[in-house]
């Protein structure tokens, strides 16, 4: 038996799957979990000393490439100084200060330590401020794993089939109304029948939780302007987004302001930190200042802050996002190209240093459109690539990632192995 098999034998007796996350366990894929034994740069290394090109980048926050000698630098400098203090820093101002000045929309924003905690406390935050208590979601949307917001949910729901889950009392999700994804007509209808009830809208702007999918000009346009009418908050969950599609996240992209926004992954550098922000009004409702409640031990903790303030000060300098763009889509179009020439259905789109690709001739548009992902094909594919030492993330429902480490060798080097397993996944 290799360490891999071994470790994840012994994990399964103390860790249930043998997993902290479900979709690490592998199981829609089957298969061992490689164990990560290290990381630098584009790559990831597994317990039994074989090498990845990576495009899972912890899924997300691995912009600039694992453990970066700046960042790495940054958080052991900060380690001497202390590990938490559980009061405030220099250092939360000047994060702070940066992701404001990065992202017009966000006037003031509070530090948390997960996604989950950001979703959830932006979404108690918006019917804290408007006194209402129905919030919409997007079928195939994952907004961390916080009660309300586990209703038709992407991530491992989705991977494993279980868009809702277990434990969460019906009374609790009462609330959430769920409408599909990019569907301007469901939208505007619920708003005409109950607007007035709803307290928010909470979007992922580029899904990445059910697969990459993009949300159409029209859509975000009408998220804004029906928000804007009924007086209920917009939020953009920039999670997976917020400095990886664009300096200035989707927003930026799109051109939308949305009232309050949830950040992660690419803010805490590789570190447990995110945030929720936005307008300075509906800010003031939190905590000490207003009613609605929200706190955190390792809230703002000083190496994630470090990590994170490095982080956002490498993505800024000259050419980042333009080289990232560029390498997304050369793999983007080389994966398009080979699958096209061997006839399989293949499509593939990329945003920034964020991509997608799905074993379907079309690009998706929804979560019902996600359904047509030949799942079998993934399979195949997904373990084709590991064996020869690419690794994606173990679902055919997630979004892949690209970081400013990852050079034009490593995607030639990608691109040569995909046509290998095309041609064994045809030919057999
Ligand atoms: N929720 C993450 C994917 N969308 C998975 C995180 C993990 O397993 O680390």
């Amino acid at each position: 038996m290799d360490r891999n098999e071994a470790l994840f034998q012994a994990a399964k007796k103390v860790i249930p799957g043998g997993v902290n996350s479900p979709v690490r366990a592998f199981g829609s894929v089957g298969g061992v979990p490689r164990f990560i034994h290290k990381a630098k740069d584009a790559c990831v290394w597994d317990e039994d000393g074989n090498q990845y090109i990576d495009y899972v980048c912890s899924w997300g926050p691995a912009i600039v490439g694992h453990a970066h000698p700046e960042v790495v630098d940054a958080v052991r400098e900060a380690a001497l100084g202390g590990l938490s203090f559980g009061a405030p820093t220099e250092g939360e101002v000047r994060i702070a200060e940066e992701i404001v000045k990065l992202m017009p929309s966000v006037e003031q924003l509070r530090l948390v330590s997960s996604g989950t905690e950001a979703t959830m406390s932006a979404i108690r935050l918006a019917r804290g401020y408007t006194g209402r208590d129905n919030i919409i979601k997007f079928e195939g949307c994952y907004h961390g794993h916080s009660d309300s917001l586990l209703v038709k949910a992407g991530s491992g729901l989705l991977t494993f089939g279980h868009p809702s889950s277990a434990g969460v009392p019906e009374d609790f999700t009462r609330h959430t109304l769920v409408l599909p994804y990019n569907d301007v007509a469901a939208l505007t209808q619920t708003f005409a029948e109950q607007g007035d009830s709803i307290a928010c809208v909470i979007v992922e702007p580029i899904a990445g939780n059910m697969n990459m999918v993009q949300a159409s000009t029209e859509f975000v346009r009408a998220l804004r302007s029906l928000t804007e009418a009924h007086g209920a908050v917009l939020i953009y969950d920039e999670v997976m987004t917020g400095f990886r599609v664009a300096l200035g996240g989707a927003q930026a992209l799109h051109g939308v302001t949305p009232d309050l926004t949830t950040m992660g992954k690419v803010i805490g550098g590789g570190m447990p930190m995110a945030a929720f922000g936005g307008r300075a009004d509906i800010m003031a409702c939190i905590s000490p200042l207003g009613g609605v409640y929200q706190a955190g031990t390792l809230s703002g903790n000083p190496l994630a802050v470090a990590a994170g303030l490095k982080t956002l000060e490498i993505i800024q300098r000259p050419g980042f996002y333009e080289t990232l763009t560029a390498r997304t889509q050369e793999l983007c179009k080389g994966l398009k190209a080979a699958a096209e020439e061997l006839e399989l259905p293949f499509s593939a789109q990329g945003v920034g240093g964020m991509f997608g690709f799905y074993f379907m001739n079309d690009l998706p548009h929804s979560f019902v459109d996600m359904q047509r992902n030949n799942t079998e094909h993934f399979k195949l594919f997904f373990h084709g690539m590991l064996r020869r030492g690419v690794a994606f993330a173990p679902s055919g429902f997630e979004a892949s990632f690209m970081s400013a480490a990852h050079t034009s060798e490593h995607i030639a080097d990608t691109l040569g192995t995909a046509a290998d397993v095309f041609t064994e996944m045809v030919r057999g």
